[in-house]
């Protein structure tokens, strides 16, 4: 596709709890619905040791990439409706979730406020984020730090098991699709 219009976003997603599988499908699909997500690519789905708290069910985690006209604010907005859609319910940070749709990038934008801190400030520790985000954007790069993704992964510490499943997302056709 040629059109370059909008903003680059990348986000993480990840799912430890119910049909993990089912939830991170509906949650690209609604991104593609309501957060005006275009241009879509989807990572490989990985089985993920979990991060923070331990005793907890290992994640499904998937990055997925695309352009949108919506501010990085209203973007925000989206994702935690659609993990509410979704039925996430409210427990403690580094717990298990139904899913979690984190953005790690939105475009080069800085932004450091309560709710919303860009770049995702734990990007670069974690494997389960980068992994994923090297499928599919390996090239772009980190606004701070100015890496590509490619290279925070491979200068990443982290040792937590990240391993790659047979499981598929479908993306649907776009609907402003010109085919
Ligand atoms: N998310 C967390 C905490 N720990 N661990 C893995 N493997 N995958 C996650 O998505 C994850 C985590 C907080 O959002
Ligand atoms: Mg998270
Ligand atoms: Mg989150």
């Amino acid at each position: 596709m040629i059109s370059q219009a909008g903003t680059f976003v990348l986000l993480s997603l990840g799912a430890n709890l119910g049909n993990r599988l089912a939830s991170l499908q509906l949650a690209v699909e609604f991104l593609q619905r309501d957060a005006e997500l275009q241009e879509i690519s989807v990572s490989n789905v990985y089985e993920t040791e979990p991060i923070g708290y331990k005793n907890q069910p290992s994640f499904l985690n998937i990055a997925i990439c695309g352009r949108t006209i919506l501010s990085a604010l209203e973007f925000h907005t989206v994702c935690k409706q659609i993990e509410q859609e979704i039925g996430r319910q409210n427990r403690k940070q580094w717990h298990e979730r139904e899913i979690d749709i984190d953005i790690l990038l939105f475009g080069n934008e800085i932004i450091r406020i309560e709710k919303l801190q860009l770049p995702h400030p734990r990007m670069e520790e974690r494997k389960f984020v980068l992994v994923p985000s090297v499928d599919i954007a390996p090239n772009t790069i980190h606004p701070i730090s100015g890496k590509t993704i490619s290279r925070l992964l491979s200068e990443c510490v982290d040792t937590a098991e990240v391993v790659q499943t047979e499981l598929r997302i479908t993306i649907l056709n776009e609907l402003n699709s010109p085919y």
